[in-house]
């Protein structure tokens, strides 16, 4: 006799490409519309699924997973961050977590070095310009940003995507150094050329270039929160691609109205799409809807991680990406 097949519910649209697998495989619910299913729908979803495939835009707190059926017995993550999800209430509840680490780094990477560069090379005055029809011909101190060779990035979490800034940026010239939990090994440190600073503040006072690179835990919150923000050099540019709530956005806003410090490029926001409306007045501020790992290759292979992890669990084997509380 052949097995029932897994009851999979999907609350985002997800490539083609995925969702025909998905299909192939389990006895998958796909959404028709992409849009973030409602409340209502993801209690329905975990009363019904065996497997949850969320995204970013899902609040799986204690709330939901505490309404959640006996089936419910992997929620397969969409995604490498799972700062929505209550994995530890999930683990008491008997629910295995897994993300989709890995498949998402080099496509963040790039999109962090690509702010680095809008930011100090000021793209988006020189789109506007374009757009508007204002271009007058070149002149020679039309628009000079700065030179991003010879500075200083401090990178703020040096796990993957930390790393794959860090050989991004010196193939760019810059001098490498970063803060982490754990100092990496002296090896990977001489191979990315990196500098280890313990204390962030001093870090954080020193660099040219601050890149967010780390997951959004409680400990990170706010982890540039306002006193640490004014100990940034003023010509100091700040990118964010992790999460929003690293930053103070509000503590981050005014201290670029006010000039004291020279730009930020930020993928994520603290509030969601609930941005702070000043920070889209400003032209030293890149502003994106985040997309750092918004590539055709990196979500196909996202799903095929989900599939993996269900695959896996499906088979009675511990799910290869599965996120448990010690690892956060
Ligand atoms: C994903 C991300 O696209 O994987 C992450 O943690 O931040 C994004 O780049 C998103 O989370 C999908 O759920």
């Amino acid at each position: 006799m052949p097995r029932e097949r897994l009851s999979v519910v999907v609350t985002r649209r997800l490539p083609d490409a995925v969702e025909a697998r998905l299909k192939e495989l389990f006895d998958v619910t796909l959404r028709d519309d992409d849009t973030p299913m409602t409340r209502e729908e993801l209690i329905a979803a975990v009363q019904t699924a065996d497997v949850l495939v969320p995204t970013v835009t899902d609040t799986i707190d204690a709330g939901l997973i505490g309404r959640a059926s006996e089936k419910l017995k992997l929620i397969a993550n969409y995604g490498a961050g799972v700062d929505h999800i209550d994995v530890a209430t999930a683990r008491q509840r008997g629910i295995l977590v897994s993300n989709t680490p890995g498949v998402l780094t080099d496509d963040t990477a790039d999109m962090t070095m690509g702010l680095i560069l809008a930011v100090t090379r000021r793209m988006p005055e020189g789109l506007a310009v374009m757009q508007k029809g204002d271009w007058q011909g070149w002149a020679p101190t039309a628009l000079l940003g700065g030179r991003i060779a010879g500075r200083r990035l401090g990178i703020l979490g040096m796990g993957r995507i930390g790393q794959a800034v860090a050989r991004r940026a010196a193939a760019f010239g810059m001098q490498i150094h970063y803060h982490n939990r754990r100092r990496l090994r002296p090896e990977i440190e001489e191979d990315l050329h990196a500098t280890y600073w313990d204390s962030l503040d001093q870090m954080v006072a020193r660099m040219d270039v601050i890149s967010v690179n780390c997951p959004s835990t409680p400990s990170t919150f706010h982890l540039m929160n306002a006193r640490r923000l004014k100990l940034l050099k003023p010509e100091a540019v700040i990118v964010n691609t992790s999460r929003g709530e690293v930053i103070d956005e509000n503590a981050l806003t005014r201290m670029l109205r006010a000039g004291e410090i020279a730009g930020a490029g930020l993928d994520v926001y603290e509030h969601g799409t609930d941005i702070n409306p000043r920070l889209r007045e400003l032209p030293n501020v890149v502003l994106l809807p985040h997309m750092g790992s918004a590539t055709i290759e990196g979500r196909i292979e996202m799903g095929e991680k989900v599939i993996i992890n269900i695959k896996t669990f499906e088979d009675s084997h511990r799910p290869p990406d599965q996120v448990v509380p010690s690892m956060l």
